[in-house]
């Protein structure tokens, strides 16, 4: 990479790129049209030189006649070499593909025409190539064959020139059809995640690391701190170029190579995705629609050993088909992917499946959930077939409707946007709920802590913590899993509200009020303990005897009594007594045994009493007596 270049200007005024993979059987001229277009040779490597051959992806630039410049990805023909083929089409979706007029339909044309119509095009165009080589009649009979293969593919609409390297004939209107397949080409998605598909590793002396992809979704800027997923790394883009030109900005969908820094190339490998960090989750298992490839001989079961291509990944797979043991060759069906390792898929992405044992191509699909739950469920086709309609914007609906409720952060992970609203819920906190779901859960519960009040009208409210259980089961039920910060957001949100009121560990509704004066059992509870005293019934005791804990805490909320220890509640009227006891003894202090005497009652009582006024700093402790506080601090005269 040439990092000398003067840094590139790059605005969103200058015209969009675009990228063009070539597709066709070996040998039928398509590096050769590549030379001719760009005069650039894509085929680098020593040995494809040699032998005349595309081995792996080539690249090459240029400009068309309208000023619009693309960048071309060269892919290998020969059969040897298809996961490279599938490498270089994976994140492109305008297409040139290459037929020899002199040999006509070949297996590749067939397959490569196969894969290309699984993954979908923006648009193609059609080179008849080698006209030099035959005469009018065989190349109408070939035009006719391709034209003929072509119906009821992607590349149905496809223009088909005629054309030849060795006498320039046709490449004009070769040119002319490129710019118009662009013309009519769909925006580029430009706001999105940025994603660059990583498809060649090298280090530079003095530069680096340099690794280049096609890049698709978003923008990446010099000096933007990126991740290299599905493995984590973090870099930072220290230059950028398309097209050997430096730049500042890379826009989609480009070719691009971009000189990382703070990540070792052994880090990297082809089928990586560089993107802003923390913008993807790759994922372990997906699920898709599955078509098989068009023509195929046997129909797909899920037995075998299946690899699968997405950008320019390779994975091995397993293939589970929901409700059928085979593939409709019309609708193909919904089906459950499980990947040897992790990889990044948005919503709609584009895959291809080959039999790994055949070495053949047989299905490719649309990825509808890249994060599905466990388990399909009984609603798995209404689900899926939702997902398969929807356009981006309406995936954040469909995601809140499906799982109930979700923490905005998940949305954009899991739908690349961040909407201000989602229809059919109500944001809670951080979360998205479905208003289902919130009417569900909230007015349960608020009814739970009334019928609490009803139940223990002595008690200022509910436990949080068994309110949470509650609003955790209900959540549970409800098939939405009860994450602790969505029990909280929930709870914060009826607080707010003044649905709830929350004092404490307990929480109450606005309206409630612990009637103590009214208590019939509070001032029998307080007349038992202060009959009782100088050695009153323990608070085990009193349980015992059939007081309520309600009755024992609301006696100490209105200050009836008062907690002396874990296991003793006193009135406070002998609790002052016990404070006049210890003041009484004056500066020299009271032992523990005095203070027993002094209120006519046993250890048991006397320490515990102590303690407490000690706690409360009414008395003080020195050596074995015990002195009242403001007994001891006497000030100093003036
Ligand atoms: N006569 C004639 N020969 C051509 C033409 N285009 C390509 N060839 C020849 O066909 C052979 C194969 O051309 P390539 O461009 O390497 O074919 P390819 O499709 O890139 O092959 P792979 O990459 O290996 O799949 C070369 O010997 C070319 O010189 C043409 O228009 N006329
Ligand atoms: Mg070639």
């Amino acid at each position: 990479m040439d990092e000398g270049g003067s840094p590139g200007t790059s605005s969103s005024s200058d015209p969009p790129l675009h990228v063009v993979a070539t597709a066709g059987h070996v040998d039928h001229g398509k590096s050769s049209l590549i030379i001719r277009l760009t005069g650039i040779d894509p085929d680098r490597l020593a040995e494809e030189q040699r032998r005349g051959l595309t081995i792996d992806l080539g690249f090459a630039w240029g400009k068309l006649p309208s000023g619009v410049e693309i960048g071309f990805v060269d892919v290998p023909g020969h059969e040897r070499f298809v996961r490279n083929m599938l490498a270089g089409v994976g994140p492109v979706r305008l297409v040139l593909f290459v037929v020899a007029a002199d040999e006509g339909w070949k297996p590749q044309s067939e397959e490569h025409l196969g894969i290309i119509d699984l993954l979908g095009v923006h648009g193609a165009v059609v080179a008849l190539t080698k006209r030099d080589l035959v005469d009018e009649t065989r190349l109408e009979d070939t035009r006719a064959d391709v034209a003929a293969r072509l119906r009821g593919t992607a590349l149905e609409a496809a223009a088909i020139v005629a054309c030849s390297t060795r006498t320039g004939e046709g490449l004009d209107e070769l040119a002319r059809e490129l710019d118009a397949m662009i013309a009519a080409a769909p925006a580029t998605e430009e706001d999105g995640r940025p994603r660059q598909f990583v498809d060649r590793i090298f280090t530079i002396k003095g530069a680096g690391t340099v690794i280049t992809g096609t890049l698709v979704g978003g923008r990446v800027s010099v000096g933007d701190e990126v991740e290299i997923y599905p493995k984590g790394g973090r870099a930072r883009v220290r230059g950028l170029q398309t097209h050997k030109r430096a730049i500042q900005v890379a826009r989609p969908v480009s070719r691009v190579a971009a000189n990382l820094t703070g990540i070792d190339r052994a880090h990297l490998e082809r089928g990586d995705v560089l993107g802003l960090p923390g913008d993807w989750r790759p994922t372990r298992v997906f699920e898709a629609r599955l078509r098989p490839l068009r023509g195929l001989e046997r129909p797909l079961t899920a037995r075998g050993a299946f690899k699968l291509y997405a950008g320019s990944a390779e994975r091995d797979v397993r293939i589970r088909l929901y409700g059928r043991s085979q593939l409709d060759p019309e609708e193909g069906a919904y089906v459950r992917i499980r990947l040897s390792a992790p990889l990044v898929l948005d919503v709609h992405d584009r895959f291809v499946i080959r039999e790994a044992g055949r070495r053949a191509t047989v299905a490719g699909g649309v990825v509808l959930d890249p994060n599905p739950p466990t388990r399909p469920g009984a609603g798995a086709d209404a689900r899926l077939a939702a997902r398969e309609r929807a356009s981006r914007e309406e995936l954040p609906m469909l995601l809140v409707a499906e799982r109930g409720a979700i923490h905005a952060s998940r949305v954009k992970l899991l739908t690349g946007i961040t909407p201000s609203d989602v229809s059919g819920a109500a944001r809670i906190g951080a979360w998205w709920v479905t208003q289902e779901l919130r009417s569900a859960t909230e007015a349960p519960l608020v009814a739970a802590v009334s019928h609490f009040h009803d139940q223990h009208p002595l008690a200022p409210g509910e436990d949080v913590a068994v309110v949470r259980e509650m609003l955790a089961a209900h959540l549970a039920r409800s098939g939405t899993t009860p994450d602790p910060g969505l029990v909280e957001a929930v709870l914060a949100d009826l607080e707010r509200r003044g649905e709830i009121v929350r004092e404490g560990a307990s929480l109450r509704r606005p309206t409630h009020q612990v009637a103590t004066e009214t208590s019939d059992d509070v001032h029998r509870l307080v007349q038992t303990v202060a009959a009782g005293e100088p050695t009153p019934p323990t608070v085990a005791e009193l349980l015992a005897t059939g007081v309520g804990r309600d009755t024992i805490g609301a006696a100490l909320r209105a200050e009836l009594l008062v907690r002396v220890s874990r296991e003793l509640v006193m009135t406070p009227g002998f609790v002052t007594r016990g404070r006049e006891a210890v003041e009484a003894a004056g500066a020299s202090g009271i032992t523990v045994s005095a203070f027993r005497e002094a209120l006519g009652t046993s250890r048991r009582f006397a320490l515990p009493l102590l303690e407490h006024l000690d706690s409360r700093g009414i008395t003080r402790r020195e050596v074995d007596v015990r002195v009242a506080r403001d007994i001891g601090a006497v000030d100093p005269p003036d």
